[in-house]
C-alpha cells in the first residue's frame, strides 16, 4: 500500500534506503529572485527529444546541462555541455560549501508552467557513481516533488519552494524513484537545477 507523507519543513525526507535532506531557504529571496529572472532571460534553452515506444517526443520541459565538456547521456540523449557561466558558479560554490562535496555538471530544466513536468525516473546511470550526491536547487513556482519506493512503492511527498535545496544520496537513486507530477493549474514558471560530479571517462 503506498503511504503518501508530506514534510513541507524540511530536514531529512526518507525513512531508509538513501538520503533525500531538504533546505527550505537555503538561497535568501533576493539571490533567488535574480537567479529566476536572469536564467529564464539569459540561459540558451534546448527542447530535447526523445524516443519514447518507439515514438520521438518533444521532452515536456526545457533544459540545458553544463560541464567542463563532459556530455551526459540520459534516456538514450547525449547533451553537448554548454559553459559555466557567473551565475551558475556562484551557485554551484554555494552548493559545495553546504554539502562538502565537488560537482562538475549541472542540468537546468525550465518548467515553463504546471503542464511542464518530469516522468518518475532514477538519476541512476553509471557515470553518476553508484550512490550519486546530487545537489539540486528549485527557483520560482512551488511544485510537488515526489519520491517512491522500489520495492515497497511507499511515496514521500515534498513541495520544492522557490530557494530550497534538496540534497539526495546514498541508496537514493538505488532504492527511490522520483519525479515533478503535472499540476495544469500552475502558471508560473519554475527552474531546478541539479548539480552533479560524472565520474571520469578516461
Ligand atoms: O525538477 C526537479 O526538482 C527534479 C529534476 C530531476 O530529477 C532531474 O533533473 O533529474
Ligand atoms: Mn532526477
Amino acid at each position: 500500500m503506498a503511504v503518501q507523507q508530506s514534510f513541507p519543513f524540511g530536514g531529512e525526507l526518507l525513512f531508509g534506503d538513501g538520503s533525500a535532506l531538504l533546505v527550505p531557504e537555503f538561497l535568501t529571496q533576493d539571490e533567488a529572485d535574480a537567479a529566476l529572472v536572469e536564467l529564464i532571460r539569459e540561459n540558451a534553452w534546448e527542447q530535447q527529444r526523445l524516443l519514447m515506444y518507439g515514438k520521438v517526443v518533444d521532452e515536456p520541459r526545457l533544459s540545458t546541462w553544463h560541464s567542463n565538456g563532459q556530455t551526459y547521456t540520459y534516456s538514450g540523449s547525449a547533451r553537448t555541455p554548454q559553459p559555466w557561466t557567473p551565475l551558475l558558479q556562484d551557485i554551484r560554490e554555494q552548493c559545495e560549501e553546504q554539502t562538502g562535496h565537488t560537482f562538475n555538471g549541472v542540468l537546468v530544466n525550465f518548467y515553463r508552467d504546471g503542464n511542464d513536468h518530469l516522468g518518475w525516473h532514477s538519476d541512476d546511470e553509471l557515470i553518476n557513481g553508484s550512490e550519486p550526491l546530487i545537489a539540486s536547487i528549485s527557483l520560482g513556482a512551488e511544485r510537488r516533488f515526489d519520491m517512491r519506493h522500489r520495492e515497497t512503492g511507499e511515496v514521500v511527498s515534498t513541495p520544492l519552494g522557490h530557494g530550497s535545496l534538496l540534497v539526495m544520496s546514498g541508496l537514493s537513486q538505488k532504492c527511490w524513484e522520483h519525479r515533478i507530477p503535472k499540476m495544469p493549474r500552475i502558471a508560473d514558471p519554475r527552474i531546478n537545477l541539479t548539480f552533479r560530479r560524472l565520474l571520469s571517462t578516461h
